[in-house]
């Protein structure tokens, strides 16, 4: 096993040689604060046509793993990755994010029915990507260092087809909810069943645990709580359980509430078996509630972003803050609350690595 992976199972590690710490990755660890990410990126103006070259992938995927030996790799891909093999047009706009096609009537939901099934084989260059990085992970001396894969949470994936920056608002996927419940509900089930077979690949591919990065559920009231996130997210987690019983699995819904955290948590945990083995949190949620309120389940997380871009004194002074919280807890991942910004400076991640490593306690 390794160290993430143990402490994702809430397993004291079997590693040897590892000193009592906390597993350490960050969200978006391959990306433009690395001058390698960069380099390979320019080479590449179609975004998904860089996530679709089985060794673009695999290289960017193991840059951070080479230059700070991360505890666990992330496929390089992209949430958006789904929309497009369902059949819409997603581009990436230079400076301005990603443009995804927009559905406006449920003829369009149809459509997207039907495409479900061509998901897994519009995808495979993604699961070629997988198992290169299996085997250069192997090739490169790091057979303990686990390969996450990913997707969207289908609220955070549906407000790219509804809202033009869901990262500003969700204002046009929340109407439909109120206007048209029934289209919703059919188009989050479209997005649970492709997620479904997309992961399912993934680990059939390798891929030794999954993310489901929810990133916009912190726009979701609490009365739709329960559709536009938990069941979604849930229902998620079941199909994949079912055909691959072990893999472990993190959900990111990010920024909800505390109490829809212990929702969430209790819901995974009925039926005697767990639906999901992690829970990602942000900067925005007190980590000591968290670690306390859900004993029962592997919590990750949460540094600010913000505090890397303060410098490494910054940064080192704030991971104690987190390791001393943390210490002696079984199953807690060291990550950032959100992804790693493109403006962060190098020394902070080296003094985030070293101390969570021992190196400067
Ligand atoms: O030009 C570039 O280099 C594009 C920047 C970029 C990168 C590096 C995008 C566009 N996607 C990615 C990779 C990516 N996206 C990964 C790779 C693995 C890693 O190292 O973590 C992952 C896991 C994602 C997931 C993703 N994409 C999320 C969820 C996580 C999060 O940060 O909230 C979301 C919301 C997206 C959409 C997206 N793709 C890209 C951008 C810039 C965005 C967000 C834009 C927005 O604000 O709406």
């Amino acid at each position: 096993m390794s160290l993430f992976l143990d402490t994702l199972n809430l397993k004291k590690t079997t590693c040897t040689n590892l000193a009592e710490r906390p597993p350490l990755w960050m969200m978006r660890q391959a990306g433009r604060y690395m001058a390698e990410y960069r380099a390979i990126r320019s080479h590449y103006p179609q975004f998904l046509d860089f996530c679709y070259t089985p060794k673009a992938a695999t290289e960017v995927t193991l840059q951070p793993i080479r230059r700070f030996g991360f505890d666990a790799a992330i496929l390089f891909s992209d949430i958006l990755t789904i929309p497009d093999a369902l059949g819409l047009d997603v581009t990436f706009v230079k400076g301005d994010g990603p443009k995804v096609e927009k559905i406006t009537s449920n003829t369009q939901i149809d459509t997207l029915e039907k495409n479900i099934e061509r998901v897994a084989d519009y995808l495979s260059p993604v699961f070629e990507a997988v198992s290169s990085i299996k085997k250069q992970l192997m090739v490169e001396g790091f057979e303990k260092t686990p390969l996450i894969g990913f997707c969207g949470g289908p609220w955070t994936v549906a407000a790219y087809m509804l809202d033009e920056k869901p990262s500003k608002d969700t204002l046009n996927l929340r109407s439909l909810f109120y206007q048209d419940k029934q289209a919703f509900k059919r188009l989050m089930v479209v997005l649970v069943e492709a997620s479904v077979a997309y992961l399912s690949r993934q680990v059939e591919a390798g891929a030794d645990a999954i993310q489901i990065f929810d990133s916009w559920a912190l726009s979701v009231p609490p009365e739709m709580f329960e559709d536009a996130v938990m069941t979604p997210l849930l229902s998620i987690c079941k199909g994949l359980k079912k055909r691959h019983p072990h893999v472990p699995i993190i959900l990111f819904p990010r920024g909800i509430s505390p109490y829809h955290m212990e929702v969430l948590v209790q819901a995974g945990m009925s039926g005697g078996s767990k639906l999901f083995n992690g829970l990602g949190i942000s900067h925005t949620t007190d980590l000591a509630w968290a670690l306390d309120a859900l004993p029962q389940m592997a919590i990750q997380g949460n540094l600010d972003p913000a505090v890397l871009l303060a410098g490494p004194e910054a940064t080192t002074k704030a991971a104690k803050y987190i390791l001393n919280q943390t210490k002696g807890r079984p199953g807690f991942i060291f990550n950032l609350g959100h992804g790693i910004t493109p403006n962060t400076p190098m020394e902070s991640v080296d003094a985030l690595v070293a101390v969570v490593r021992g190196q400067t306690i």
